[in-house]
């Protein structure tokens, strides 16, 4: 197990910090009611966030674990007004197609709570749109195929991290799936072995921003333990 070699050279991990268990409880409890805090919003002020902060936050991001360490993600960080505006066309085209005929009747039902529809003004107003990819393979020089691994699995997680930093840091924030989503690649100049993953919107709330009165499952309905 871990075997270093030669070739493949370990390090002490100098950055673990060990806190005393009575601190330990305590971080955990005030990060969990933080995150807690964190909401969807759908309403998104068009007051300008300054972009060392995204950047901060897609530092954080690009700290997820990966399979195999292939850090399979790009973000494409998309403040200029007329991509969004691009980006919003092409979306609310899907959109339209989806409310209007696409979408089952459960499906429409189970989004009744959140009172969505095929408009997506905040794609304009909001100062951000951090389209995230993941880099199903690398391209390598010669034209050959790198393979990635967990791709799903590590784009996910990175996106989580992304999405608690960029509320760590006192940001709203919405996930935003438009589907298909191909469009995403095609204005932003992907290349083909990168698919659209999501869509995350940021920047301060509208001051009138509202919240659906929807409650997350109880720690008791989400865990099973297995105790001696
Ligand atoms: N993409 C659509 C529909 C939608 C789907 C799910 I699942 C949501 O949680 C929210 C919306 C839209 O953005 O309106």
């Amino acid at each position: 197990m871990n075997g270093e070699t030669a070739e493949h050279p370990f390090r002490p991990w100098n950055e673990y910090r060990r806190y005393p268990l009575a601190e330990m409880q305590s971080r955990a409890r005030a990060f969990a009611d933080d995150l807690h805090r964190r909401r969807t919003i759908r309403a998104f002020s068009d007051s300008p966030v300054p972009e060392t902060i995204i950047a901060d936050c897609i530092r954080a991001a690009g700290s997820a674990p990966s399979g195999a360490n292939r850090q399979p993600w790009h973000f494409a960080v998309v403040g200029s007004a007329a991509e969004k505006r691009r980006i919003r066309e092409a979306a609310e085209v899907e959109e339209r197609a989806f409310y209007e005929t696409r979408a089952p009747e459960t499906w429409l039902e189970d989004l009744a709570p959140l009172g969505t529809d095929a408009e997506k003004p905040f794609l304009e107003t909001a100062p951000w749109l951090i389209v995230v990819f993941a880099e199903r393979f690398e391209a390598d020089a010669d034209g050959g195929r790198h393979k990635n691994y967990y791709v799903s699995e590590s784009v996910g997680i990175a996106t989580g991290m992304l999405l608690a930093a960029l509320h760590n840091a006192g940001l709203a924030t919405l996930t935003h799936t438009p589907s298909p989503m191909a469009f995403l690649r095609k204005i932003l100049k992907r290349p083909r072995n990168e698919r659209p993953f999501l869509i995350v919107v940021a920047g301060f709330p509208a001051t009138d921003a509202k919240v659906p009165v929807i409650d997350r499952k109880s720690p008791d309905a989400i865990t099973s333990w297995w105790r001696d």
